[in-house]
């Protein structure tokens, strides 16, 4: 079977993890070429696998070697670099360098001079003290990364997934699976389709009318390490060293009793089975059936057996077990919120901007091709060291925005700007050239870990500064590697609510942020507004949207609530009553 995009960009990305721990550094010329390879097969609408080496060069952004490497991987299977790499650094050390303070340099010295390569080892070494003695490290960091490991909730013995490398595994695991004939449906149920920040394991679930071809084409995927358990209608493999996947084969007409069962939550299924037996029904992974006379009354779709059980489609993410067959029941959630309802982006980045990775262009037209009618673009401001925009450059911008607005004539463009919250909640620039934006965004980039207090302070001041309309992933987390900031959120909502600025809900799949909890809390402050906003570096993370609404959904947050819903004249009328903008 041919390697999906998919599964090559995964082996570019083994690549550049691997590339970072042999020359000890985050960045250098081999990374930059690999992750420009990533960059363009993921915007290729070709079949990277169909290729020629020749074909593959004339890709923008694929270079001799990298194509050559894309071949290999083709061809074999492997490429013989990763490979050799893999002998050398175990998988865990790339888990290591996910860990805050702990770069591929640390990371690299950890195993020649400490012999250290995992979280227990880390542990260990921390415990002892000797951490500290590695160049560049000192107590401090030592305490640092001690801390760091403790909020994260990282044990050795805990494996739980981020979401976002476990959903890169399943669409690959998906896509790899559907080009095979044997699949007819396959989706993804457990946790992953809940929205859980972590992931146990991906459960994935398939229909097929030859099961035996399926499972076998599972468990012989590109990047399986390992095979746990292998049946006629179910298996469970290891991908990537890491993550644990479960398949199962269902029946057509059972598909929708299947899915609902492996989505769970274990806790909604148990109120659902209740609530069948109180219709003297039984509901199963298998189906809805009468309890006496064992008639299924409903299986192949979810709707159908919600129906069935008198109540309205839960959407997933809200399927924690934790109230919300009550407030269905009462009809008391929002309507499900989705990508389609969107009117424009609000936080977009290009390559004016030096972490930008698309031209004002390429961004523009993806914003049409969306669908969009308006969108902020929001560059990093100048306190931002490696990527701000000195204020001759914000002036420039300003100029090529208002040149591409003669190409976009459909669009509305706005001039804005991701400001850079200090420790004290001021902001870049001064109030006078504030003014010259026309939306901002407002975020914390630096000081994670001041106090609560400190923090809810700060963003209150950015929240109250006439100049700045939403507050940018307002916790600054990132799942899995960084904590982000402790604030009080009812604070942040009510200062939200009465100076009319947006907190964002940011839509990718590292950040979640506002999280689901935060965003439920500040449901409860009434008139807050959210903007779901991609902050996309480039074209093909607009399609984060997905996960914005899902996080959204997760939130119990209405369409009312979402500000870039609005069609673009209450748009405007929203952020104009703010009183800093002069947006068309
Ligand atoms: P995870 O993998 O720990 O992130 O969380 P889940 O929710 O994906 O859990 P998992 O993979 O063990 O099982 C997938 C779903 O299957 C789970 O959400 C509900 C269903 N399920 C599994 N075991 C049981 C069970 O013993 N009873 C019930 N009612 N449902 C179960
Ligand atoms: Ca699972
Ligand atoms: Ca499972
Ligand atoms: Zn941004």
């Amino acid at each position: 079977m041919k390697p999906s995009n998919e599964s090559v960009v995964a082996m570019l990305r083994q690549l550049v993890a691997y590339t970072q721990l042999e020359d000890g550094q985050s960045q250098s010329f081999r990374t930059r070429a690999y992750e420009k390879a990533i960059d363009a097969i993921v915007g290729t609408s070709g079949e990277v696998a169909d290729m020629s080496p020749s074909e593959l060069k004339a890709i923008p952004g694929v270079g001799d070697s990298t194509a050559q490497k894309i071949h290999e991987y083709v061809q074999k299977g492997s490429v013989s670099k990763v490979d050799r790499l893999k002998e050398r650094f175990p998988a865990t050390m790339l888990e290591l360098m996910k860990i805050p303070g702990l770069g591929p340099k640390t990371v690299l010295a950890l195993q020649e001079q400490l012999n250290v390569v995992d979280v227990a080892g880390l542990e260990q070494a921390i415990e002892s003290e000797s951490l500290r003695s590695l160049p560049g490290l000192g107590k401090k960091s030592e305490e640092k990364i001690a801390l760091s490991i403790k909020l994260l909730g990282i044990h050795s013995e805990e494996t739980r997934t981020p979401i976002f490398d476990a959903m890169r595994v399943a669409k690959r695991v998906i896509n790899d699976l559907q080009r095979t004939d044997a699949v007819d449906q396959i989706a993804y149920a457990g946790s992953l389709r809940r929205l859980s920040e972590t992931i146990g394991d991906i459960d994935i679930l398939v229909t097929s009318s030859s099961q035996a071809d399926v499972i076998s084409a599972f468990t012989s995927l590109r990047g399986v390490t390992a095979v746990l358990a292998s049946g006629s209608t179910k298996a469970s493999v290891v991908i990537d060293d890491g993550i644990q996947v479960d398949l199962r084969v269902v029946a057509e007409e059972e598909f929708g009793a299947a899915l609902m069962y492996f989505t769970g939550s274990k806790g909604h299924n148990i109120e659902l089975r209740q609530r069948a037996l109180d219709r003297r029904l039984t509901l199963n992974e298998y189906s809805l059936s009468e309890i006496d006379r064992g008639a299924v009354v409903a299986a192949r779709t979810e709707q159908a057996i919600y129906a069935v059980l008198e109540l309205p489609w839960i959407t997933p993410e809200l399927r924690e077990g934790v109230g919300e067959v009550a407030a269905a029941e009462d009809g008391l959630l929002p309507k499900p919120v989705t990508a389609s309802m969107l009117k424009g982006d609000l936080h977009v980045h290009t390559d004016w901007s030096g972490d930008g990775r698309s031209t004002l262009d390429e961004m523009l037209a993806a914003t049409v091709e969306r669908g969009h009618e308006y969108v902020a673009i929001t560059d990093h401001a100048e306190n931002l060291a490696i990527s701000g925009l000195s204020r001759e450059r914000v002036l420039e911008e300003r100029d090529a925005i208002a040149e591409a607005r003669k190409r976009y004539p459909e669009l509305t463009i706005l001039h804005g700007a991701e400001l850079n919250i200090a420790p004290d909640g001021s902001v870049d620039y001064d109030a006078e050239f504030l003014e010259l934006f026309e939306f901002t965004v407002a975020s914390i980039h630096t000081y994670f870990d001041l106090s609560n207090e400190a923090q809810t302070k700060r963003l209150v001041a950015a929240i109250a500064n006439p100049a700045v309309n939403v507050i940018g992933h307002p916790s600054g987390r990132k799942i899995g590697s960084r904590p982000g900031v402790r604030f009080d959120i009812e604070a942040v909502a009510q200062a939200a609510a009465s100076h009319g600025t947006a907190l964002e809900i940011n839509c990718h799949l590292q950040r979640l942020d506002l999280s689901a909890t935060n965003l439920r809390k500040a449901m409860a402050v009434e008139g807050v507004m959210f903007a779901v906003s991609t902050d996309a570096h480039h074209t093909s993370e607009f399609a984060n949207v997905e996960w914005g609404m899902a996080q959204a959904r997760k939130g119990g947050v209405p369409i009312s609530r979402i500000l870039n819903s609005l069609p673009k004249s209450e748009f405007t009328a929203w952020i104009g009553k703010n009183g800093s903008t002069s947006a068309r």
